[in-house]
């Protein structure tokens, strides 16, 4: 069975709303961030730098994926695997999709999580929100076209996409840009099922 280690309050929430999507069934294991911790430690609790969890990832970092023996990390990556791997509407129906899948995979992390984790960390600053106009202007120029990343459908593009607009949105909702097309926008988010679990977990654990 696959194996997803990290807590819901990471970057593990986009393999958990991924895997919820596809249906597949999954275990977690709930690896927290060392730096939520103070010491002393809580007896028993496993986190990114305990040795056993190093052992998986020795990058000391959540999440990562186990499945049939495939150890994977990378939250974007794991994803993409995923969805390839289980195929259906939200993995890549051709090599352009393909494409366009890693593209905004990697548009994530280049053009937008530089200035989206300080604002996560220590919360918004008038330079960190002018850096996020213009790549969040090129994707809500995408998602005017048909309402989504990709194809014209869900697809895993979706969830690699996400949390880098919630975190930068995160205590600065007025200052933020906001997508003007709010279909695949957080309304949209909320009304998937898989996602509303995904929220529930996040809500329970957080
Ligand atoms: N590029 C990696 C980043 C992994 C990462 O930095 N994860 C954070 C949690 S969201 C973490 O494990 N922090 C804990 C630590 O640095 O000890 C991914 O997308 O999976």
């Amino acid at each position: 069975m696959l194996t997803i280690y990290g807590v819901y309050r990471s970057r593990a929430s986009r393999n958990i709303w991924l895997a919820n999507e596809l249906g597949i069934p999954f275990k977690q294991v709930p690896v927290i961030q060392r730096y939520r911790l103070t010491e002393p430690l809580p007896a028993g609790v496993v986190h990114t730098k305990s040795p056993e969890f190093l052992k998986v990832n020795p990058n000391g970092h959540i999440p990562t994926m186990e499945d049939e023996g495939v150890v994977l990390h990378e939250s974007l990556a794991i994803n993409l695997y995923l969805a390839k791997k289980h195929g259906g509407p939200l993995a890549p129906k051709n090599v352009v999709e393909d494409g366009e899948m890693s593209m905004w995979a990697l548009w994530s992390v280049t053009e937008v999580e530089p200035h989206a984790l300080p604002i996560a960390q220590n919360g918004p600053s008038p330079a960190t929100i002018e850096a996020l106009r213009a790549p969040f202007a090129v994707l809500d120029k995408a998602l005017v076209k048909t309402g989504f990343v990709v194809g014209e459908r869900f697809t895993s593009a979706r969830p690699n996409c996400s949390r880098q607009r919630r975190a930068s949105r995160r205590g600065s909702p007025p200052a933020t840009p906001a997508p003007p097309s709010r279909r695949c926008g957080s309304s949209a988010r909320r009304n998937r099922p898989s996602q509303r679990l995904t929220m529930k977990g996040l809500a329970a654990t957080s």
